[in-house]
């Protein structure tokens, strides 16, 4: 096996393999917007793995834009993250699940991040894994301004950069600059990223399907029969999909990725436009997962093709491989929840 000093690190990486089209400016640029996202990822990383120890396990008390409990490392998670971006001057505004409006931050930047800086944070106080997502945007107003909202509604189509850190058994970082999906591993002795997933790519074939069935009166007609075809073992012809559900999407969709599966998060009763927020949950994994040859799409459209109307809109997003995504919608009809 290789030591360490021989696999590239993730700013190494980078360099080597400027994004298509990408001066060598944007490059740096962006490397240095991924140091930031790095160094919060390694800070946030350290108070997770003693979340159990020190009291900052539960509910901060206070709600965020969402109307859910905040735990307090949702609150942490969100200072470190913003804390690290907004000392770059490469940052001109933020986007976060737990802040109800953007942070304007450099006028003299270019780029926009968008994020859920730890989501599946429910999970933290029962010890499953969770996850930062983030998406990066150039700017469309001019540079010498503060940003405004049409900024950050852009279609993920326009996305610079998409990626997620699974704090998981291991710590990973997943990351397209739209030339491919490449995984890198935290080494945490020495506070490093190297590149552990070169090239990923969904695999050819796919047995998983991630979903909370718990909602299944509320599903769709099209999404019932979906997952009536995944039970289904056509007269021992095949055998059915395996349900795997983390309720943590960054390692639902990460498992799926590694070993081929969907995801599915429909619209229900409760959330008639799914849950999942698109500008900063569904944009960047359908950004990766087209990249690594998979599909992300709302029932019918591509979630990249969608016109952003709002900050924290929601989107129903089904994704993953696309055998099983195309199986998907060629059931679907009509997304409105059954009632
Ligand atoms: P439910 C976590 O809150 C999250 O946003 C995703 O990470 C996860 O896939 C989903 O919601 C779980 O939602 O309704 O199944 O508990």
């Amino acid at each position: 096996s290789k030591s360490p000093s021989l696999i590239p690190e993730l700013g190494e990486f980078l360099i080597a393999n400027t994004p298509h089209g990408s001066s060598v400016a944007t490059c740096d640029e962006l490397n240095r917007l991924l140091t930031g996202i790095k160094l919060a990822a390694k800070v946030v990383n350290r108070e997770l793995s003693k979340a159990g120890l020190a009291d900052i396990l539960g509910a901060a008390g206070i709600e965020n834009v969402q109307g859910e409990q905040q735990q307090k490392l949702d609150v942490f998670a969100n200072d470190k993250f913003i804390q690290a971006l907004a000392n770059r001057e490469v940052v001109c505004g933020i986007c976060s699940e737990e802040l109800d409006e953007f942070i304007p931050v450099n006028p003299n930047s270019k780029y926009l991040i968008l994020m859920d800086p730890l989501d599946g944070s429910s999970n933290i106080d029962v010890n499953v894994s969770v996850g930062t997502i983030f998406s990066i945007l150039r700017r469309k107003t001019p540079v010498g301004t503060m940003p405004e909202i049409s900024d950050f509604l852009q279609p993920g189509r326009s996305q610079l950069c998409a990626g997620y850190v699974l704090y998981g058994s291991s710590t990973q970082l997943v990351v397209t600059t739209g030339n491919g999906v490449q995984g890198f591993t935290l080494d945490p002795s020495l506070g490093t990223f190297y590149l552990s997933h070169p090239e990923l790519k969904f695999p050819s074939s796919a047995s998983v399907y991630s979903c909370n069935e718990g909602n299944w009166l509320a599903f769709p007609k099209g999404v019932k029969e979906f997952i009536d075809w995944c039970h289904d073992d056509e007269k021992g012809m095949r055998r059915p999909l395996s349900l795997r559900y983390i309720g943590s999407l960054v390692s639902d969709f990460h498992r799926n990725l590694l070993q081929g599966g969907i995801y599915l998060y429909p619209p229900t009763k409760k959330d008639r436009r799914g849950k999942l927020r698109l500008l900063y949950e569904a944009n960047p994994m359908a950004m990766i997962a087209e990249q690594a040859g998979g599909m992300a799409v709302d029932g019918f459209n591509p979630i990249l093709d969608i016109q952003p109307s709002s900050l924290h809109e929601r989107v129903p997003l089904f994704t993953g491989s696309k055998v099983l995504v195309g199986q998907l919608m060629k059931m679907m009809k009509e997304l409105s929840p059954e009632e």
